[in-house]
């Protein structure tokens, strides 16, 4: 849960910033998907599960938020407002996001494409799947 945190090279100069993203090089998977989240409703969460193959670095590209990271065991708050900061989402890392300012924009680099089975969206059930099978060091099928 400490190394969840990734800090980018950044190529600035006088014309301003530039941050370069590479599969196994400052991302540590292949990537298969971008999306971004923008416009968010303060008064709403988001998030509120786990996947259970996907990996993904989530970068605050705009504005603040706060990120909570969870392992079963610990649970861990970041407060992201560098954009050439980064923070490593695991699988079976249950995680939620709030506080978000009027600009966030939150950019989210992903090793799969979207699929709703990958999802654990019950905190119950993502306890139970971590018991039965991650600390037992079974594989977990995406379904
Ligand atoms: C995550 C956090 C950080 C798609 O159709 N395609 C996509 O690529 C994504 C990511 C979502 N969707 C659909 C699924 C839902 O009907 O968009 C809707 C909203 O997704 P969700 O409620 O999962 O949004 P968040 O912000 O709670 O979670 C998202 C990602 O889904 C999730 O993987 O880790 O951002």
């Amino acid at each position: 849960m400490e190394n969840n945190l990734l800090s980018f090279s950044v190529i600035g100069d006088e014309r301003g910033n530039l941050v370069s993203l590479e599969e196994f090089k400052n991302i540590p998977f292949s990537i298969q998907r971008v999306y971004y989240l923008y416009d968010f409703n303060k008064e709403l969460a988001r998030g509120f599960h786990a996947h259970k193959k996907l990996q993904q670095v989530l970068i605050c590209l705009k504005g603040s938020c706060n990120i909570l990271l969870d392992n079963g065991e610990k649970r861990q708050v970041y407060h992201l407002n560098k954009p050439h900061i980064g923070i490593f989402i695991d699988k079976f890392i249950w995680h939620e996001m709030d506080g978000f300012s009027d600009d966030c924009v939150l950019l989210l680099i992903a090793s799969d494409y979207y699929d709703e089975h990958d999802y654990i969206r019950k905190y119950n059930e993502f306890l139970k799947i971590l018991s039965l099978v991650v600390w037992n060091k079974e594989e977990v099928k995406g379904e």
